[in-house]
């Protein structure tokens, strides 16, 4: 089975991605290479950052890996918070504030359509790969449910009445952008050879 580095510092990912690809790919955490960077994440595009964050790892420890960025893009916004989804109400990447925000912007609007984007990129071999996922949906008006992380409590997936953070984990995993980008990953590492 391949073994690749997962450049990410958010843990709710490393368990996602770990749940989603167990049977295809042996992914290492940050920790486990010990690296306690802050990668730096300076793209305006999440593909830019994705590539960013993976190429930091080649080149600072040498190994293979991929990395994924997220955004969650609301139409009646023009697509923010898209790229900026983490540092929305400000730099302390706090979710709670994120969706405060994003709620009271959107106060007044009615069309709630949104979606969330993953970009994932994968270095491997010296070569660059990119793999996009997406999920449709919609903005609440109000928070609902406790599992997931970010931005899970104020989203709800086309034909789903519950929120990413009601519905947990088993089902977010199956229907997510994050679930979508990184089986396009697994069926790309499958057609290699050992
Ligand atoms: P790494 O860069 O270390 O991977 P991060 O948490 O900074 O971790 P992103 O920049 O990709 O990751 O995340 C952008 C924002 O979108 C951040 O506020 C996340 O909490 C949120 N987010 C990412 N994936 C999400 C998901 O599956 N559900 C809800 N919110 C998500």
């Amino acid at each position: 089975m391949k073994t690749l580095v997962f450049a990410t510092n958010n843990k709710h990912k490393l368990d996602e991605v770990r749940k989603i690809a167990s049977d295809l790919v042996n992914i290492v955490s940050l920790e486990e290479i010990g690296c306690h960077d802050d990668i730096p994440e300076t793209s305006d595009t999440l593909e830019g950052n994705a590539l960013q964050k993976a190429l930091y790892i080649k080149e600072h420890y040498g190994f293979d890996c991929f990395a994924d960025d997220t955004g969650l893009e609301v139409e009646a916004l023009d697509n923010a918070p898209g790229v900026y989804s983490a540092r929305y109400a400000g730099p302390g990447h706090d979710s709670e504030a994120n969706m405060t925000k994003l709620l009271k912007e959107m106060d007044n609007i009615e069309n709630r359509k949104a979606r969330f984007r993953t970009a994932i990129a994968l270095i491997l071999n010296g070569k660059e790969h990119l793999f996009e996922g997406i999920v449709n949906g919609r903005i609440t008006k109000e928070k609902r449910g406790t599992s997931g992380f970010g931005y899970d409590p104020i989203f709800v997936p086309d034909n789903y009445t519950q929120t990413f953070a009601e519905m947990g984990n088993d089902i977010k995993n199956t229907i997510s952008h994050r679930a979508e980008a990184v089986k396009k990953l697994s069926a790309f590492l499958s057609t290699l050879s050992e």
